[in-house]
């Protein structure tokens, strides 16, 4: 049979944009004991001591951190679990997330 099999056409071959990463923040605070902000890091984004002491102490001295980059979703999600651990502890200690450039 005589069958005509079209080259694919450039709009095909383009691949679908890549969704933009998610920062996930640690923010500052002047109540929240600095074990405390350690506990949460280790238990919520799976830092060792050292690296979750560093997190903490940048955040402490710059104001806010950048912990880790995860889809939107997956970054709302820990933001929002690391903050309700400090809320049930009664700390003020707050996660955000921001889009990537
Ligand atoms: N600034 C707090 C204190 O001196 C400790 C702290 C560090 C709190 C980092 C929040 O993201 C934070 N007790």
């Amino acid at each position: 049979m005589d069958e005509t099999i079209a080259a694919p056409r450039i709009e095909d071959e383009t691949k679908p944009a890549r969704p933009k990463l998610h920062k996930a923040l640690l923010l500052n605070d002047d109540y929240t004991p600095r074990g405390f902000v350690v506990r949460v890091l280790k238990a919520e984004f799976g830092m060792g001591e050292g690296r979750a002491y560093g997190v903490m102490m940048t955040a402490h001295r710059l104001g806010s951190c950048v912990v880790a980059v995860f889809t939107r979703e997956v970054a709302e999600e820990k933001a929002t679990r690391a903050t309700d651990m400090a809320r049930k502890e009664g700390h003020p200690l707050t996660f955000a997330t921001e889009p990537e450039e």
